[in-house]
């Protein structure tokens, strides 16, 4: 590959701001300064160089609720190239009694059209002695995130007990767990209810699936977690119940992170009150859009660090694959897109209003990911040496979200005709310009898959839990002779 010089931008990582060129060789950036020269240039006057969005979780071609996501490897990773997004993290999902590793090979079959990087989190849908043993063998696969879901019961859900057991194997070799916090039992007893009274509508997808459930289900995981003495990072939260354990778990000292979606802070529950079934339908993911009480904590908690990143949970069905739950609301494929406009979307409505600086734009959108996922700074940084996945972004360049121009393999957008400002001039995927001024230049099985660290044994939880273990003197009347 040509040297590429990225000429003339403000280079903006999560806590610089300053101007200087890029000089790119052999997909990495291999100089920093003024003045640089190389055999190709882009011309990034007036822009902000800065790293490539990561999305921590996208669902593509997800075998779900009797049908697939119909965004893949190929149409996914290229609508997150067009809005500047250069990796993603999939979930891969064993069946009953699938191995971890026979299920990552399924994965790796279906990424090999993947337009730029990616990796995946490992989810845990069973119990049982494989995979306790496989465990460590994914972690050396560079798969080191695992996820356990509190819902969907019947299907993907784990119960308490299979959940503390996977936390406290996932604590011992020094990996994470994800969860996806509802409570599945409460969940599934709404729905009986509703459907029961003659509610089959989208909105009583949102009924069934009060903030309630997710407020109980984060702070259940959070205290498993602490027991069991294991990272934990809480995949979209949505609303003030979650942020809430969320807040007070950090403030005492626990490693929990909590990731917004883009949908989240942006739409609200109203939109389950439209009168098109469709366009109800068409929104119906979980945890379901919230109102605005909980759409400000989010947007407080970006901007005061106690959630840490902003994901998609890309997860797109189709009008007619949303239709199988015409008359039954608990048949409506989960899920919503949103990897081609997370970065417009945040940019517009986060730095254009002041909520957030450029910085922490990035830091929310690459960095944060990269740094809690363990692949950072080859991922997330501007620096010599790392991966040039490089976004160029012209905070002038407008346009209105609509389906009839995007990447994205389905035939609607849940942001139609949202206006943004702040779109990608140029898009780079290690080094190799993927995006032009709006034009795409795809390479299909171009992106590899991106191997991460362990973060290693670092909860602080586990300390705590093993001195309130340990025997202690005891006074006369029963009371610890010291500490509370
Ligand atoms: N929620 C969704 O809406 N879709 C995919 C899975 C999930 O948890
Ligand atoms: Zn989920
Ligand atoms: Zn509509
Ligand atoms: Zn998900």
């Amino acid at each position: 590959m040509p040297s590429t010089v990225i000429r003339g931008g403000t280079v903006v990582t999560h806590d610089l701001t300053y101007r200087a060129d890029i000089r790119i060789e052999n997909g990495r950036i291999a100089e920093i300064g003024p003045d640089l020269k190389g055999e190709e240039t882009l011309d990034a006057t007036g822009c902000y160089v800065m790293p490539g969005g990561i999305d921590p979780h996208t669902h593509l071609e997800m075998p779900f609720m009797g049908t697939y996501s119909s965004d893949d490897f190929e149409s996914g990773t290229r609508a997150a190239l067009a809005g500047g997004t250069t990796m993603v993290v999939d979930f891969v999902l064993p069946g009953q009694e699938q191995g971890l590793l026979d299920a990552m090979k399924v994965w790796h079959n279906k990424s090999g059209r993947a337009h730029c990087d990616y990796s995946y989190h490992m989810a845990v849908t069973w119990w049982g002695e494989r995979v306790w043993d496989e465990m460590p063998l994914v972690i050396g696969e560079g798969i080191t995130t695992f996820k356990h879901f509190m819902a969907y019961k019947g299907a993907l859900m784990v119960n308490d007990d299979e959940m503390f057991a996977s936390f406290t194997r996932l604590g011992e070799l020094g990996a994470t767990a994800l969860v996806h916090a509802e409570n599945g039992d409460v969940v599934a007893e709404l729905q009986r209810k509703l459907l029961a009274e003659g509610n089959t509508g989208p909105e009583a997808h949102a009924y069934s699936r009060p903030p309630q459930v997710e407020g109980e289900a984060t702070n259940r995981a959070i205290m498993i977690a602490d027991m069991a003495g294991v990272p934990l990072y809480v995949v979209h939260v949505s609303c003030e119940e979650a942020h809430e354990a969320i807040r007070r778990a950090r403030a005492q000292g626990k490693r929990v992170w909590g990731e917004p979606l883009i949908q989240h802070l942006i739409l609200d529950e109203s939109e389950y009150r439209h009168p098109d079934w469709d366009h109800a339908a068409r929104r119906v993911m979980s945890p379901p859009f919230r109102d605005k009480r909980h759409q400000d904590s989010l947007w407080a908690g970006l901007q005061s660090g106690s959630l840490s990143v902003v994901a998609t949970d890309h997860c797109a069905f189709t009008t007619e694959q949303k239709r199988f739950g015409r008359g039954d609301f608990t048949k409506i494929p989960n899920g919503t897109g949103g990897l081609e406009d997370r970065m417009p979307l945040l940019w517009t409505h986060g730095v254009n209003t002041g909520r957030l600086t450029p910085n922490e734009f990035v830091a929310v959108t690459s960095a944060n990911v990269a740094k809690i996922l363990g692949c950072y700074p080859r991922k997330g940084a501007i620096a010599v040496g790392a991966d040039a996945d490089l976004v160029v972004w012209d905070p002038e360049r407008r346009k209105t979200i609509s389906a009839a121009t995007q990447q994205s393999a389905i035939d609607y957008n849940v942001f139609e005709g949202q206006e943004v400002t702040g779109l990608p001039r140029f898009v780079l995927t290690r080094g190799r310009l993927a995006v032009r001024e709006g034009e795409m230049r795809p390479q299909e099985g171009w992106g590899e898959f991106v191997r991460r660290e362990a973060r290693g044994p670092v909860s602080r939880a586990l300390t705590r839990w093993k001195d309130l273990t340990a025997p202690r003197p005891v006074e006369r009347s029963g009371i610890p002779a010291s500490g509370v």
